[in-house]
């Protein structure tokens, strides 16, 4: 199988984390989002949205990295995402949950606009007034994470790992860019920390720190 991806990318390091935790096979194809690669025909005629990643089995080729995840873990028959009916629903419910919550008001909402060009707001007040917004949003959200979704959970879902933390991680990891302080949100912090442990994450998170969060080290952001 064969992954287009980003090494900086949100949605591309969960994919790489399931894959690198569960010896999953992948040939991995970098998109260089930084030169806009992903804009140009040979991509788009591969994934029309201009997006990472992108996974080819064969012929078949799946977009969207929730359900590669799925895709993956269900083709391997990862134990990251258990067949029994109502545990799988816990985890479908809550990769939901994270794509159009907190996702929404975090990445696309705080952190994207203070990092990348094209997610400013070309109106300074606009600017300001959505990063009020989202911080207000982002923060209920990360408020029910830690005291619902977590509370004193090991994982997401429940003691045992399973595809929603992969993508949680992915979302939340994007936070170290701007500098976003979670140690008001003590569960979440944990889990964080527990995910930060794992003895792959240095490895697929490397060009993640190397090209994103390092050349935003001294710049000030909007927090939490
Ligand atoms: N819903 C998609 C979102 C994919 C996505 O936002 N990919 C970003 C990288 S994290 C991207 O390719 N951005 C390029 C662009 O939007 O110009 C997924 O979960 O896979």
């Amino acid at each position: 199988m064969k992954l287009y991806y980003h090494p900086v990318s949100t949605t591309s390091r969960p994919v790489l984390l399931l894959a690198a935790d569960d010896g999953i096979a992948l040939d991995l194809e970098v998109v260089d989002l930084f030169t806009g690669a992903h804009l140009q025909p040979a991509f788009s005629g591969i994934n029309p949205s201009q997006q990472v990643p992108v996974l080819e089995d064969g012929d078949f080729r799946l977009t969207e990295s929730s359900t590669i995840l799925k895709y993956l873990a269900e083709k391997t028959g990862s134990p990251a995402y258990p067949s029994e009916l109502k545990k799988r629903a816990r985890i479908n419910e809550t990769m939901d949950w994270l794509n159009t919550g907190l996702y929404r008001e975090l990445g696309y909402g705080l952190v994207y606009p203070q990092t990348l060009p094209n997610y400013k707001r070309e109106d300074a007040a606009v600017q300001k007034a959505n990063l009020a917004w989202s911080r207000e949003k982002a923060r209920r959200w990360l408020g029910i994470l830690d005291t619902n979704i977590i509370g004193n959970r090991k994982y997401l879902c429940g003691s045992e790992i399973s595809i929603a933390d992969y993508l949680g991680i992915g979302m939340l990891s994007v936070g170290e860019v701007a500098h976003l302080d979670y140690s008001a949100w003590p569960n979440i912090s944990r889990w964080i920390a527990t995910m930060k442990a794992r003895p792959t994450w240095a490895k697929v998170n490397e060009g993640f720190y190397a090209y994103f969060v390092g050349p935003y080290k001294n710049a000030v952001f909007e927090g939490l």
